[in-house]
């Protein structure tokens, strides 16, 4: 059978594809798992510098798989301990750039998976529903944490409790997205903005992402105090060398050298 997961690198990009397209890549616990374990290899791969998350077919995912739910002997709280939490825990751990290329509908914990890449790149007819409510659950996979920071307390309890559905113009207005593409040439877009992405100083980068993410819950104390430690490790790493070098020297610096 086709596996749940495609996985492919081009140029230093790793593109994992949820791959139910039938079901709008509604997610069941193998798509899930192996989801993280290939995020898991991705980040130890030196080869890989960017990782990208897409769906095939018409959806980007349409959450939990419904017709996985009944029968299944774990409570809510072990299945999303065992596989929606470590997901994306994993995608804000990782010491790399993750891009979501939302190319389709994003619902429940789809739309929590869309709003936890560092960079969101959407298709002209990508969508986000909070859709949880429509099964009178609680919105999760981080869409409580990510969506109030994003669009401000208000809008996120509105667009959970009554579950509409956000176009690519509301999203890039509510900054649920960086950029939209037309959906015939997305995912060469994609490509292309990842492969920007990858000749980026992956290691300062890995320190950017890891202060960010701390900030987002510190005080601007903690946030100095961390600026201070990381900045050390940057400036002690030979991509900052290259950097300064290559200013000097008046040419372009090279950061895929390892
Ligand atoms: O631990 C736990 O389990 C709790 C975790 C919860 C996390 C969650 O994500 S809860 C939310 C679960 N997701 C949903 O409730 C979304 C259900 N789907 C929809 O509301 C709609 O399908 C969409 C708005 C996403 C898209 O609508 P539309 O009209 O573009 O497509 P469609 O015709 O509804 O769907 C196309 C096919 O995909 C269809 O199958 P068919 O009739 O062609 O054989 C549909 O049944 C299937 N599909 C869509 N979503 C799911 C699904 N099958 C299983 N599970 C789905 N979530």
């Amino acid at each position: 059978s086709e596996p749940v997961i495609l996985s492919r690198t081009q140029a230093g990009v790793r593109t994992l594809t949820l791959n139910r397209p039938d079901k709008l890549n509604a997610a069941n616990d193998a798509l899930l798992l192996t989801l993280t374990g290939e995020l898991e290899a991705a980040g130890r791969d030196p080869e890989v510098r960017v990782v990208v998350i897409t769906g095939a077919g018409r959806g980007f995912c349409a959450g939990q798989d419904l017709g996985d739910v009944s029968g299944r002997d774990m409570t809510f709280t072990e299945h999303l301990n065992h596989t929606y939490n470590p997901l994306i825990r994993t995608i804000r751990g990782l010491d790399k750039p993750v891009i979501t290329a939302v190319n389709g509908v994003a619902a429940g914990a789809g739309a929590s998976l869309a709003l936890s890449g560092d960079i969101r790149l959407w298709a002209g007819s990508a969508s986000l529903i909070e859709v949880f409510s429509n099964i009178a659950l609680v919105p999760d996979s981080g869409s409580t944490w990510f969506l109030p920071r994003l669009v401000g307390y208000h809008r996120a309890f509105e667009l959970m409790a009554l579950a509409e559905k956000v176009g690519p113009q509301d999203a890039l207005r509510l900054g649920l997205c960086e950029h939209v593409y037309p959906d015939e040439s997305f995912r060469e877009e994609v490509q292309q903005y990842a492969e920007r992405l990858a000749a980026r100083p992956l290691h300062a980068l890995g320190l950017t992402k890891r202060a960010l993410n701390a900030a987002l819950n510190s005080t601007l104390d903690q946030a100095l105090d961390l600026e201070a430690e990381l900045q050390q490790l940057a400036g002690d790493h030979w991509e900052h060398e290259e950097g300064v070098t290559a200013f000097g020297a008046r040419r372009a610096p090279d950061f895929r050298r390892e």
